[in-house]
């Protein structure tokens, strides 16, 4: 045995001479790898690495998922996954090498960061921390054939990879029609392929609740559940057809979260205030200005019945279902809502005025400004920050939230240069409840927001660019509202492929964007797609390399 690894560390090291003398050269544009997001550099070597079939994935124990990642990747599905050694082990003589290397001295590129190569005698993915690995395995993934397990060679390679924004969002509603945890899951998964890395969840709405919390059980019991409404006009105002409702108990939020944690994903829970809340009044008695009984709302749109800004008690919940939210979910952030709030009850209601006067505020603008005060203080108490749209501008920002742009890239601007995070998420790019095209589309919602033109989406408006404020653009993030959205296939067809270009505009440089050459990767990302099943919308001749918006 001894006798072996001596002469295969002699092989080795005459390999790794070899290698040494390998020529590499930065891969041309066009002859990318084709992997999505395009990765920052790519030098491309000569020969290529062949996987055996008794491949072993070297690696030390923090890389868990990774290295999880990358045997499932590697097995053949007859014969299990491929074996996971500790680091430090050497690679058996008759078999190809996976090591995967924690590196500190990596750190200044970033947690996500990693590096890659490919040399014929091994595959080496390196980064300071797990998440870095975890991206490497993700690249490799998309190297590799869509269906696993098969006999296959790699390129030979150096990547040297990083993220361009911290957070590379998916927004989903599930509110306006419920997706059970197992929907979640996958399309984790699918973000995690595109090394997307925040899943922002829209857990309540007018039309229900979908979170358990245990002070109030009304809210679920009452709140995530919608009666029938008339047979309606598809793209009518209201959810036509049967009953509808749902909700996560904490266990099934603790699922979803332990997996977002395996797929280093941030799951940002929104809590929706102080409108878009007529679940919530619905359930628990006393949080409007008028006090009386409504259902669970079965329309779209925006509600006039919002919650009180007057009333104590109104505060006395929330505190106490943030308070739930806060020791559930491990993130730093908590998206509070904060948009469309019809401002008429609150005119009217005596509770509102004396808040208003006793607090010194000018209007009922002031009054929404001081409300999101209110809650970022608690949230502050309790180790989190807050996310809100971007109307929260308007009241007066509180000072340490991050504000989400949707109305436009306006609001995100503002905010930046007062010196707040902001994530750009504007209705012109970004919501993937908009149908794909002007013809052909299952569904006719809002106007067409064709694939190049989410491709074309820059995250830094010119008015930021090379500015100081521009390093507050933390990132961008696609919304899958679902009023027309009702079942998982058409959800997944809405987001994908859009969801992968705007997956490589928030990951990848400015300088490596190229849509001709994101259209030829994608030929080679939907073959993966299929073989996770994930359903998409096949770009059309209008999606061409031509097409302009
Ligand atoms: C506006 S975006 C909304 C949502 C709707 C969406 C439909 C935002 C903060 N509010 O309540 O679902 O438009 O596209």
């Amino acid at each position: 045995m001894k006798l072996t690894m001596t002469i295969f560390t002699a092989a080795a090291l005459a390999l790794s001479a070899l290698s040494t003398a390998c020529r590499c050269a930065p891969a041309e544009r066009g002859a990318a790898l084709r992997v999505i997001p395009a990765p920052a550099s790519i030098e491309r070597c000569e020969g290529e690495f062949t996987i055996s079939p008794s491949a072993v994935i070297i690696a030390p124990e923090e890389a868990g998922a990774a290295s999880l990642r990358l045997s499932s990747l590697l097995s053949k599905t007859e014969e299990g996954p491929a074996s996971v050694a500790p680091a430090g082990t050497p690679c058996p003589s008759d078999s190809s090498c996976f090591v995967l290397e924690l590196d500190p001295s990596l750190a200044q590129a970033g947690p996500e960061s990693y590096e890659l190569s490919v040399s014929p005698e091994g595959v080496e993915l390196r980064a300071p921390a797990p998440a870095g690995l975890f991206y490497a395995a993700q690249t490799l993934r998309q190297m590799m054939p869509a269906e696993p397990g098969l006999a296959a060679s790699l390129p030979c390679v150096k990547i040297s990879d990083a993220p361009r924004f911290r957070w590379r969002g998916l927004m989903l509603d599930v509110s306006r029609h419920f997706f059970p945890k197992e929907f979640v899951f996958r399309m984790m998964e699918t973000m995690a392929a595109l090394k997307m890395n925040t899943l922002h969840i829209h857990l309540t709405d007018d039309q229900g609740w979908r979170l358990e919390i245990d002070a109030f059980p009304a809210l679920t019991k009452t709140g995530a559940w919608r009666g029938a409404s008339s047979p309606a006009d598809e793209l009518s105002m209201s959810p036509s057809g049967p009953a509808h409702g749902g909700f996560y108990t904490k266990q099934d939020m603790r699922e979803i979260l332990r997996r977002a944690a395996e797929l280093h994903i941030t799951v940002v829970p929104e809590i929706e205030m102080p409108g878009h809340a007529v679940a919530a009044i619905a359930s628990v008695p006393g949080l409007s200005c008028k006090g009386e009984r409504l259902k669970v709302s079965t329309r779209w749109g925006v509600h006039k019945d919002v919650y009180c800004a007057g009333s104590e008690r109104v505060f006395e919940f929330l505190e106490i279902v943030l308070g739930e939210v806060a020791e559930l979910f491990p993130g730093e952030i908590i998206h509070v809502g904060g948009d469309e709030v019809p401002k008429h009850n609150w005119r009217q209601c005596p509770k509102c005025q004396e808040r208003i006067r006793a607090e010194g505020l000018a209007n009922e603008e002031e009054l929404q400004g001081w409300f999101m005060k209110r809650i970022e203080n608690f949230l502050e108490s309790r180790g989190k920050r807050i996310i809100g749209w971007d109307e929260i501008v308007e009241g007066g920002l509180p000072p340490r939230a991050a504000v989400m742009s949707w109305r436009g890239m306006e609001g995100g601007i503002t905010a930046a240069l007062e010196g707040h995070d902001v994530v750009m998420s504007p209705t012109s790019h970004c919501y993937f409840d908009y149908m794909q095209a002007e013809n052909g589309e299952p569904r006719r919602v809002g106007r067409p927001i064709e694939l190049a033109k989410v491709y074309g989406f820059e995250p830094v408006p010119p008015a930021l660019a090379g500015t100081p404020a521009a390093e507050r653009i933390i990132g961008a993030q696609g919304n899958i509202w679902t009023e027309y959205i009702d079942s998982e296939e058409l959800a997944e067809y809405m987001t994908w492929p859009r969801g992968a270009a705007l997956a490589e505009v928030a990951w990848s440089t400015k300088e490596t964007k190229d849509y001709a050459g994101f259209l030829a990767r994608l030929e080679s990302l939907l073959p993966h797609f299929d073989a996770m099943r994930v359903n998409y919308r096949r770009p059309g001749p209008e999606d061409g390399a031509n097409a302009r918006f």
